[in-house]
């Protein structure tokens, strides 16, 4: 099998849903997937071993806070992300484009890059595409992203031309400084906002560059929710077929099989983890997705397993009622717990998907997420 190879296993004959096996040199990531998220080198309060029971095959760490803290060196010199964190399993790391316009205190953004404070020090950083690429070899994840910008949320029709077409720039010294194009497959981000010319205008421009996959960026950044699936649907028909195509930031169940019926194979948010960590559980009940807060009065007698046909470590051994007690007594175990179950839940979703798929049964079994879906009325496709 060649490196970072994208297998087609099977495509819906209704909706542009597909079943894939990404190859990396870490393992092969089994499409359509969600990633839990391990911004410093961990997935809040989940032990890798956990993780696995929880049948996670891609993880994402985060360059932005990676560089911060620990620092590049310190996770190369322990002999790279894998090692440090031992996760054996493929890795992903974002390009800090996104981190440093949503979290610091940003001093200019010019062609040349980002300059920005260290909200740990106070230290003036520069992050350049060239920058972000050579920390990103570094760390050594499978799968490294493209650094780009992502511009806010509202913003003008020009400065989101402005902020893609740099991204566009950006991607051509992103590859030029790329140092392991052999273990480390460059992926390049796809923005726009929600102006769908420029959505297809950047994703065509990424094209030309022949990447071993692609990302669409710049969503879910305060638009219209009804927004995201449109985007998605003009953005993925330009992208190439025989190529994994990740949403970015994205983990809820509707918006995740709207993405999925518009071609979509990768996923990553950190709500299953946040989430738990506030009390909500994901659930999904007769077929639909719930949230339950665990802290109601009325789990408090309730003695039935949180989920009792979920097979994670928590549905199997713990009560509804334990774990409202956990949460009201603010016991750390609550977080760990309520984690197990949200990114199992989530990667469960994305798995019946996939099986879904490979049955001829997606349409059937999904159909109620994709309420505003329709392959061929929609305008916003031609
Ligand atoms: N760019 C990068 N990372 C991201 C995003 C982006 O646009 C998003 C958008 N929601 C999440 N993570 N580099
Ligand atoms: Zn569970």
């Amino acid at each position: 099998m060649k490196p970072f190879e994208f297998k087609l296993e099977c495509q819906c004959r209704q909706t542009g849903a597909r079943v894939g096996q990404f190859h990396t040199p870490h393992g092969v990531v089994h499409t359509p997937r969600f990633m839990p998220v391990g911004t410093l080198a961990n997935v809040k309060t989940v032990t890798p071993a956990q993780l696995k029971d929880c049948k996670a095959e891609m993880i994402l760490a985060n360059t932005y806070h990676l560089h911060i803290q620990p620092g590049e060196d310190i996770v190369a010199e322990a002999g790279g992300l894998h090692k440090f964190m031992n996760w054996q399993q493929p890795i992903l790391t974002d390009s800090g484009g996104f981190q440093v316009f949503s979290l610091s205190d940003i001093r200019s953004i010019t062609d040349e890059g980002v300059k920005f404070r260290s909200p740990r020090d106070g230290q003036m950083i520069n992050l350049t595409p060239e920058k972000s690429i050579q920390i990103q070899n570094q760390l050594g994840a499978d799968v490294i992203m493209a650094f780009d910008e992502c511009a806010p949320y509202p913003a003008t029709y020009d400065q989101i031309r402005q902020a893609s077409d740099r991204t566009t720039r950006w991607l051509e010294r992103c590859l030029k400084a790329h140092a392991r194009p052999a273990d480390q497959a460059l992926f390049g981000i796809v923005q726009g906002g929600v102006f769908l010319d420029l959505r297809k205008k950047s994703a065509s421009e990424l094209v030309q560059f022949d990447l071993p996959g692609y990302a669409i960026g710049g969503v879910s950044v305060g638009e219209p929710p009804e927004l995201i699936a449109k985007i998605v649907r003009a953005a993925t028909p330009l992208l190439p077929e025989n190529k994994p195509r990740y949403l970015m930031g994205i983990g809820t169940h509707r918006e995740m099989a709207q993405a999925v019926a518009a071609g979509i194979d990768l996923f990553d948010c950190v709500i299953p983890t946040r989430l738990g960590r506030h009390g909500m559980a994901i659930m999904t009940v007769d077929g639909k997705s719930d949230r339950w807060n665990l802290k109601n009065n009325r789990f408090k007698r309730d003695y039935s397993a949180l989920d009792a046909s979920c097979p994670c470590y928590t549905c199997q051994n713990f009560s509804r009622a334990y774990l409202s007690h956990l949460f009201r007594s603010q016991e750390v175990l609550a977080f760990t717990l309520l984690a197990i179950h949200n990114i199992t839940e989530l990667i469960r979703f994305t798995q019946r998907m996939r099986d879904a798929i490979l049955g001829d049964r997606f349409v059937e079994e999904f159909g109620h997420f994709l309420t505003d879906f329709s392959h061929d009325s929609d305008p916003d496709l031609h």
